[in-house]
């Protein structure tokens, strides 16, 4: 997926067959591009080096290019490799980009659970969920189901909706387009429509002592051909965990923020909410979630977590956002230090179970009520974050923000959705073009250019089997716009297809396969990154 002219159009070249220090290996192949202004030759030199992602060595290329059909002709070099053509467009408008991002939010349609969603009559239990252990129950209905599978999870439901949250407190503007089908008719922002909705589940999350419940979900994982209308057992509301607590209280609080200039009543009852979870945090200091199985039965998704205290600032950060007094800024700023330290640290992802980031994108909304001291530390957490993950885009030789040598994690689609994001926002509140530009080079790495040429988002050309419940079971057609959960060289745990995929290099360890749950599967977290950063560049400067 090319940009319109003036942007950089990047281009990998990866060298099938041969190595560096390989004495038959040729030092250079000379490459042909063919456009709107004739025939160009472009010299590549093989790389010294090998990239450990890929095992193979790759030059980058960049081309600065007028609008119009392109052909970028390889040679064959020596006996060993085919020539080989690529064709590409550059387009003098952003509408592929423009459909890429209506497609990626059109899936909040397909994945609402309850009678706003394409399946209105399905999960009627939602009315009468079991508290677990026990015979209460209590209405969880609507919201979106997590992914592949019909289990919603408070914190990777509080995250998704957070991401939403901030970009609409910090970026109201690229946020101003139509959703399809899911919103409209209103006079709000769409976006303010569709994040309402998971909201108004969210809210059902919460136990009467204002912990909440970290997940509701059937005892077992329901077949991967089952339709929604088919998953009839009973739904259980998982016990209560900190981690659960401080992400509603953060989510529920940005909700406030926002809803506080449309819906005045439902902002009250979001910022009550918030304020139990808080109230219930201060009294249970140490409540993380680290069970896996109750009874020797999954009960869904583990989300599991040993740490709570990024997911507590992250919930003091998002509250005195709202609340906006000294008292609730002096208490998130009194470790804004300790929370920028290991926001830095480069071990530490920004995913669903580190929340310290999205914590300094609440502070940034109210950067001119905070301390000269509080506010340097924000924009100094956000500025280190976007400047960390650019340097190692510009070593890393497939042009992604990690290091060529590290493992590809659960979700890796996720991961660099959320960077993309996390670039394409500070660009946008600072003025930094660099950033703005390491946001589009990532982008074609989910068009294509990655060692197995594969696509991740569902579409004409890329992913058609995605581990995706009311796909596989023929529910609906496959919609345009999920993008798959991605490589995986870390955990692949069960997943039924690993013995396809292990041994592979990192990049190439993915199957578009509908068993392939860690490497294939859908899933919300991974989608708002991904349609965020999708708002994000259609409006980039
Ligand atoms: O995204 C989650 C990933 O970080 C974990 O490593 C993995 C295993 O615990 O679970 C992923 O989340 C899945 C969840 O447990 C159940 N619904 C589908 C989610 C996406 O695969």
């Amino acid at each position: 997926l090319g940009f319109p002219p003036g942007h950089p159009q990047s281009v990998i070249v990866e060298w099938s067959g041969f190595e560096p220090g390989d004495p038959d290996a040729p030092t250079t192949a000379d490459l042909t591009l063919t456009g709107p202004m004739g025939a160009q030759d472009i010299t590549v030199a093989l790389p010294r080096r090998v990239s450990a992602a890929s095992a193979s060595a790759v030059s980058r290329l960049s081309f600065d290019l007028d609008p119009g059909a392109y052909t970028l002709t390889l040679p064959a070099v020596g006996e060993r490799s085919a020539p080989a053509e690529v064709a590409f467009t550059v387009q003098s408008d952003r509408s592929a980009l423009t459909q890429m991002r209506d497609e990626a939010w059109g899936v909040f349609y397909w994945i609402t659970s309850g009678p706003t969603g394409p399946f209105p009559d399905a999960h009627p239990q939602d009315t009468a969920a079991r508290i677990f252990g026990g015979d209460a129950t209590r209405d969880i209905t609507g919201g979106w189901y997590d992914a592949g599978d019909y289990g919603k999870y408070s914190v990777n439901g509080a995250w998704a909706a957070s991401l939403m949250l901030l970009t609409g407190l910090n970026a109201p503007e690229v946020l101003n387009h139509d959703i399809a089908p899911l919103a409209g008719g209103t006079d709000r922002p769409d976006w303010i429509d569709v994040v309402t909705a998971q909201l108004d589940w969210l809210v059902k999350m919460q136990s009467p002592d204002g912990g909440v419940n970290h997940k509701v979900t059937t005892r077992n994982w329901p077949g991967l051909d089952v339709r929604p209308e088919e998953d009839t057992a009973v739904k259980y509301l998982m016990p209560v965990s900190s981690t659960a607590t401080a992400d509603y209280a953060a989510t529920l609080a940005l909700g406030a923020k926002i809803l506080q200039h449309y819906d005045a009543d439902r902002a009250a009852l979001f910022e009550a909410a918030a304020a139990r979870a808080l109230a219930w945090l201060d009294a249970n200091p140490n409540l993380v979630m680290i069970e896996t199985t109750y009874d020797g039965a999954q009960y869904g998704g583990p989300y599991t977590d040993d740490d709570d205290t990024d997911e507590r600032f992250f919930a003091r950060a998002a509250w005195a956002a709202l609340q906006q007094t000294p008292e609730a800024i002096a208490a998130v700023e009194a470790d804004l230090e300790t929370r920028r330290a290991v926001l830095y640290a480069s071990d530490n992802d920004t995913y669903w179970g580190k929340v310290d980031l999205l914590g300094m994108w609440a502070l940034k909304s109210i950067e001119d009520q905070l301390s000269e001291n509080g506010a340097a530390q924000v924009n100094g957490a956000l500025r280190s974050a976007a400047h960390k993950w650019s340097v190692l885009q510009q070593r890393s030789q497939w042009l992604l923000p990690m290091e060529d040598t590290d493992g590809f994690p659960w979700g890796s689609n996720g991961g660099l959705a959320t960077t993309g994001w996390h670039w394409a926002m500070w660009a946008r509140v600072d003025g930094d073009d660099k950033y703005t530009q390491a946001a589009q080079v990532l982008l074609p790495y989910f068009h294509g250019r990655n060692p197995l040429g594969q696509t991740y988002v569902t579409n004409d050309v890329g992913v058609r089997n995605p581990h995706l419940r009311p796909h596989v079971s023929g529910a609906f057609d496959l919609p345009p716009g999920f993008i798959s959960g991605g490589a995986n060289s870390i955990d692949l745990a069960g997943d039924p297809t690993s013995g396809a995929i292990l041994g592979q290099p990192p990049l190439r360890m993915f199957v578009d396969h509908k068993d392939s749950y860690a490497t294939n599967e859908v899933a919300i977290n991974w989608q708002a990154a991904w349609s965020l950063y999708a708002s994000l560049l259609v409006a980039a400067p």
